[in-house]
């Protein structure tokens, strides 16, 4: 069933990821296989012509961060990884959901190299993603210098109806609304299906209204197999700087698949050998031979590895160039991005006896007031309760005047901010 508007070459390097995905999963005889099957395009156009990486090092600074919330999917991860030449193998492919192998039925961070958060609860990822964006901005605020962009990069997220549904990605997608984090771009795969059937069960939102109402920008893409269409919505995405992104993907579960498509069973079942073998001959599969990996496939998806080397060659020219004009800022930058405290950072912390009892909120009052001004990369929030759960920082608001912490990654906080935080200007 090849698609008119695809290159022959481009319909091989899609369906390669969704042969992986429906193979791995038969052969473990446990997963996920309808997810990764339906999203293949939208993985292929953003990892080729999107997502900046180098697969040759994964913990690049200023990388393109993704997160897939619905780790169940993870077969699409892992694909995209091992086929743009990240250190994760077929062999390793062929081992997914087996015991101490680094391809486990949720990507886990940590574990796989590309893997930047773990995930599998769903809703959780795409608050993780929020965090990302957040970390992103407040570091750009505050050790980006005219004409020394040092830190610019883009969040992904992927997500599923079920990501959706859970009340944690409302209340992070809201903040990062209310944040107007513009580097932070979500995809919303809209298929209708979630494990008990159809989404119309129990599900009637209009996600891309309560977007909007949350400030972002909304796009909807009617075919998740139209790749003109995701790389436009991907490019305006970017485009928009003052606001986060959904980009709505109506897609079909298992597409490809004759008796599978579009049913709840794609979600976490294999597909049956006799269907695995009729989903290749629809798609036109050169091979019925499990794991096949066509060489021309591999080879234009692993075009990522000279792409990458490439992005990153010129980001360290930038960032040699940024520390030699600020070594102060590129010493501290260096130390947060090693995850390394700075020097007394515990020096002010108040020892507590027996004979200081007191509540536990009042305590950990005292000890984030402590370590708040030592460590400039504590950012925190509180459930409108920093009053009395004691998570203000005195003196440390965004006039200087005291107040939550999450402010301080305002960006008109940040001039105040940096006084306060003993930054060079
Ligand atoms: C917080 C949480 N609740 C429940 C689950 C179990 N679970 C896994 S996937 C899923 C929903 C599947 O539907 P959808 O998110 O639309 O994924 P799709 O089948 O479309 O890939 C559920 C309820 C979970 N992973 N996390
Ligand atoms: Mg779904």
């Amino acid at each position: 069933m090849p698609d008119p508007r695809h290159s022959a070459l481009d319909q091989l390097c899609i369906n390669t990821v969704r042969t992986l995905a429906m193979d791995a999963v038969q052969q473990a005889e446990s997963g996920h296989p309808g997810t990764a099957m339906a999203l293949a395009p939208l993985a292929y156009v953003l990892w080729q012509r999107h997502l900046r990486y180098n697969p040759a090092n994964p913990d690049w600074a200023d990388r393109d961060r993704f997160v897939l919330s619905c780790g169940h999917a993870c077969m699409l991860l892992y694909s995209a990884l091992y086929l743009s030449g990240y250190d994760l193998s077929l062999d390793e492919i062929k081992q997914f959901r087996q015991w101490g192998t680094r391809t486990p039925g949720h990507s886990e961070h940590g574990l796989t190299p590309g893997v930047e958060a773990t995930t599998g609860p769903l809703g959780q990822g795409t608050g993780n993603a929020v965090g990302m964006a957040i970390a992103e901005a407040q570091l750009a605020a505050l050790f980006n210098r005219p004409g020394h962009e040092i830190i610019d990069h883009y969040t992904y997220f992927l997500a599923s109806d079920g990501d959706l549904m859970e009340g944690i990605s409302h209340e992070a997608c809201s903040l990062a609304g209310h944040l107007k984090l513009g580097k932070l771009i979500g995809f919303y795969d809209d298929n209708h299906i979630t494990i008990d059937g159809d989404t119309s069960l129990t599900f009637s939102d209009d996600t891309g209204k309560r977007f909007e109402a949350y400030g972002w920008h909304v796009q909807h893409v009617a075919d998740g197999n139209d790749l003109d269409a995701l790389d436009n919505a991907m490019r305006a995405a970017k485009g928009v700087a003052d606001r986060p992104s959904l980009v709505i993907v109506r897609t079909h579960i298992a597409w490809g698949s004759p008796h599978k498509q579009d049913t709840a069973e794609a979600h976490g079942a294999p597909l049956g050998v006799e269907e695995v073998k009729l989903t290749k001959q629809n798609l036109g599969w050169p091979s019925l031979e499990p794991f096949h990996v066509p060489d021309e496939a591999l080879a234009h998806w692993r075009r990522a590895q000279a792409r990458g080397a490439g992005l990153e060659s010129e980001w360290r020219k930038k960032w040699d160039v940024y520390r030699k004009a600020h070594p102060e800022l590129g010493v501290e930058l260096e130390r947060r991005l090693a995850g390394k405290l700075p020097d007394g950072w515990d020096a002010a912390l108040p020892a507590f006896g027996p004979k200081d009892a007191q509540a536990t909120r009042a305590a950990s009052g005292k000890v984030l007031n402590a370590i708040a001004l030592k460590l400039p990369e504590l950012i925190g929030g509180s459930a409108d309760l920093a009053g009395s759960n004691n998570t203000d920082i005195k003196g440390g608001g965004p006039g200087g005047g005291g107040g939550p912490q999450l402010p301080f990654w305002c960006p008109g906080a940040w001039d105040g901010c940096r006084r306060k935080r003993h930054l060079p200007a």
